[in-house]
């Protein structure tokens, strides 16, 4: 059986400053980095690499999927694409990006190719946004041996013409084929200017030459009110987020400034992502910002802004606070255990058989979910469904904070593996109405892993 585990990363969150209402960073289950936002049927879905646990460079292995319908809770989707998916890369899942045409999901990726020694775009198909995916071509979308060739973003102009950008330190980009897989024509450069790009192209800089910006890396191309945008990490390291602007899908692109000028964001690298979502547009980036945090152990974080009436961006800075709720959530139907707002100590996994679910559960975990809608229905029972090989434990739920009152306290039974599922109800202890962020707070003898959970629900 398929299985990928996700070491959990959180010791004391308040040491490190984070509290859990704090929205950012968005995932801390494990580390997230290069942020690729998709909205598809209402939800929205980033795409993002994984740094691994104790890295000293981005030793990455895989690609991983969260999603989200109300901005503050974010479902695991695991892993659906990983280096070991195609066969002729070796090493450095990098930044990706997916995007939806006719139905089908394409899933641009840079990595390590064993064909030339360089860095390569591939490119995986899916019939859904979370996979699975497949390499759709068996080799390399483009592949010259070249170190540069990092952080593919698509984008499908309105009418119907694809293009993709890439690049560090320079910026490549050619159309795409309708079949979204193959290159149309040639592979372009943008030769950088000052004008441009802040500072003229790489073979041409001046040493020590102070320029108003210096493209790095991590493009992310799109169009808005009728302008294209390409915004993108700049500066060299540390990096902050600045972009450029154009009439036309290849330039000439116009310098445009900073969007999130270098900060305290625990990462010399940033990378950001862009989309409207429910009205809103958000702000993707990473941050070194979790515990254990750092330039190689990065976490996703979001922010909400408004563009001037001209199109150009605000300055937007790295907040722990986030975003605001804009949706709630139904507890009357079943809840993955892995949609959250926030967690402390918990990880998660996936097989072919659960999917992801939650694990490394331990005495004084906890796990928050916000903004509950539990309506004027009294709930009668909460339940959820768990796994233990040793004795289980007890979920306490409690709201509005992790010292909240206590509305339920289910016992887990044993159920003899961490993959042997049972359900198990308990009544509610009191009268449930309205809205509330619910804490799971979990129990058991201090020490071992308690139980696994795949999801809960309130009757
Ligand atoms: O995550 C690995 C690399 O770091 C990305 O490809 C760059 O954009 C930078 O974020």
């Amino acid at each position: 059986m398929e299985l990928r585990r996700i070491i959990p990363i959180m010791g004391s969150l308040i040491a490190f400053g984070l509290s859990s209402s704090a929205q950012n960073p968005v995932i801390q289950t494990c580390f997230t980095t290069d942020p690729a936002p998709m909205v598809h049927n209402d939800t929205l879905y980033i795409y993002t690499g994984h740094d691994e646990d104790g890295a000293d460079f981005f030793w990455m292995q895989e690609w991983r999927v969260y999603s989200t319908t109300d901005m503050a809770n974010w479902t695991d989707h695991g892993s659906p694409l990983a280096i070991e998916d195609f066969t002729w890369g070796d090493d450095r899942a990098w930044a990706p990006q997916c995007v939806e045409r006719n139905g089908k999901f394409y899933f641009y990726v840079p990595l390590h190719s064993k064909l030339t020694g360089g860095m390569a775009i591939g490119v995986a198909v899916g019939d859904s946004p979370t996979g699975p995916f497949k390499d759709a071509l068996g080799k390399p979308l483009f592949d010259n041996g070249s170190w540069d060739n990092i952080d593919p973003t698509v984008f499908i102009d309105d009418d119907g013409q694809a293009y993709i950008y890439w690049g560090n330190p320079r910026i490549y980009y050619a159309k795409l084929n309708p079949d979204m897989i193959s290159i149309d024509g040639e592979v372009g450069e943008i030769i950088q200017t000052e004008e441009s790009f802040g500072a003229p192209d790489p073979g041409k800089r001046v040493k020590d030459a102070k320029y108003r910006d210096i493209y790095t890396e991590g493009p992310w191309f799109y169009k808005r009110g009728g302008k294209y945008y390409l915004l993108y990490a700049a500066g060299g390291v540390p990096e902050h987020i600045a972009y450029s602007m154009s009439d036309s899908p290849t330039g000439p692109w116009k310098y445009m400034g900073e969007i999130m000028p270098l900060q305290d964001t625990g990462s010399f690298t940033n990378h950001c992502g862009v989309t409207d979502y429910k009205d809103r547009s958000y702000f993707f980036y990473h941050t070194g910002k979790l515990p254990r945090g750092g330039g190689f152990a990065r976490s996703v974080a979001v922010e909400e802004f408004k563009y001037n009436p001209d199109g150009t961006f605000p300055t937007i800075n790295a907040t722990a606070e986030g975003v605001k709720p804009v949706a709630t959530l139904n507890p009357y139907k079943r809840v993955e255990a892995e949609t959250m707002a926030f967690s402390s100590g918990v990880g998660s996994e996936q097989n072919a058989k659960t999917g992801v679910y939650v694990s490394d559960i331990h005495n004084g975990d906890y796990i928050k979910v916000a903004n509950v809608d539990f309506s004027s229905k009294k709930p009668e029972s909460f339940g959820a469904m768990a796994a233990s090989a040793l004795r289980g434990g007890t979920i306490e739920v409690r709201m509005d904070s992790i010292d909240g009152p206590v509305v339920a306290s289910l016992d887990i039974a044993g159920t003899g593996g961490w993959e042997s599922w049972m359900y198990s109800e308990s009544p509610l202890k009191a009268e449930v109405t309205g809205t509330h962020d619910i804490y799971f707070l979990f129990k058991g003898r201090k020490g071992p892993k308690l139980f696994n959970l795949d999801y809960w629900t309130f009757k």
